[in-house]
């Protein structure tokens, strides 16, 4: 079975884990999010490319959903002693040698994609991970900050402020010009099931979307779409997608985030068993939707969630 996932960083790779485990025979392309991006002390960082390629390579801290295991911090202080910032972004010794060899290999003339790939010559994620486009993509947030409106980029609004001020607005910056990568129209094409894992919909899913041609292709593969809510309980299980649906006028529901993809999209959803009463208002809008446990607390729990996931997606085929 070929498997297509649209994924982000923390949410989509723990997901994939537990696909992975589901599905130990299936053919799964990754189409990752590259809008969280971001240029540093001349480096390209890719955080969700690199939270897959991690968690599924072995290479994960664990704890904290992002970076390597067994991380130091000898480079980032040497940068700071030198007041050479930005120090508010957590670079680790052991994770700048991947960007060290993704700007050295982008600066021979490599596309992303053909970078990307070799990264996972060395961790082997079991998956074949393609970046969503070889073009650059940046979100930035619109907020207010001293009175003034003003866009930063997406890791400023995520880390630095800790997405404690409203986001006005999302914009995944050049998105409207990028093609898509070499692989993802074709994975997309010849695809059994398309699934859209427990990531953010706005600036994980939402910007994958945001290129142009691959909403298209998803919609007209003719192939069962079906996802599964990140939001739990009328909250985001972790992040800040509650902030960015706001900006985009979409409720923190499981409910409103399934209309939001729209049953032109999707085909089935799974909401948390916490939500059991928006099976109904899912249903009415067109998409097939069932109540299961979400919660991805150990790899069984997640396998069980693409298990339920690749069953809704028999259902309405
Ligand atoms: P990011 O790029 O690291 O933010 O990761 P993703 O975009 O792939 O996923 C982020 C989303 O995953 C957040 O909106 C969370 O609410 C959701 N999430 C994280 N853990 C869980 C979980 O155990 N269950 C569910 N249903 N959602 C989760
Ligand atoms: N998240 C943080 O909260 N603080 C950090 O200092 C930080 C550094 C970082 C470095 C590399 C990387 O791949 C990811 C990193 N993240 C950090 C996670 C990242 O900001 C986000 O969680 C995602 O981009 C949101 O998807
Ligand atoms: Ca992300």
């Amino acid at each position: 079975m070929r498997i297509v996932v649209l994924a982000g960083g923390i949410g989509g790779a723990r997901f994939l884990r537990g696909l992975r485990q589901a599905a130990p025979d299936a053919d799964v392309t990754v189409i990752g999010n590259t809008g969280d991006d971001i240029h540093l002390f001349g480096l390209k960082v890719c955080p969700d490319l690199d939270t897959v390629m991690y968690t599924l390579g072995g290479g994960i801290d664990e704890e904290q959903g992002w970076g390597r295991a067994e991380e130091t911090f000898h480079l980032k202080e040497e940068l700071t002693a030198y007041g050479a910032g930005p120090s508010w972004f957590g670079l680790g010794d052991r994770d700048f040698a991947t960007h060290i060899v993704r700007t050295q290999m982008l600066g021979a003339g490599y596309p992303l994609s053909a970078v990307t790939e070799a990264l996972c010559d060395r961790w082997k994620p079991g998956v074949r991970l393609i970046p969503m486009s070889d073009d650059r993509v940046e979100t930035h947030v619109a907020v207010d900050l001293d009175g003034e409106r003003r866009a930063v980029h997406f890791q400023e609004y995520w880390v630095r402020l800790r997405a404690s001020v409203d986001a006005y607005a999302v914009v995944p910056v050049g998105a409207d010009q990028a093609k898509p990568a070499p692989g993802v129209l074709e994975a997309i094409a010849e695809a059994d099931v398309v699934l859209f894992p427990p990531s953010n919909p706005v600036v994980s899913i939402g910007t994958i979307l945001a290129v142009p041609g691959i909403r298209e292709a998803i919609a007209e593969a003719g192939v069962p779409v079906v996802g599964l809510s990140p939001i739990v309980g009328g909250a985001p299980v972790r992040g800040m997608a509650d902030k960015v649906l706001a900006a985009v006028g979409v409720e923190a529901t499981a409910a409103a985030v399934a209309e939001h993809y729209g049953s032109g999209l999707l085909d089935g959803w799974l909401v948390d068993t916490v939500d059991a009463g928006a099976v109904d208002q899912v249903a009415a809008a067109g998409i097939r939707c069932r109540a299961v446990p979400l919660m991805m607390t150990d790899p069984d729990a997640t396998a069980e969630m693409a298990r339920q996931a690749l069953a809704l997606a028999e259902e309405v085929r």
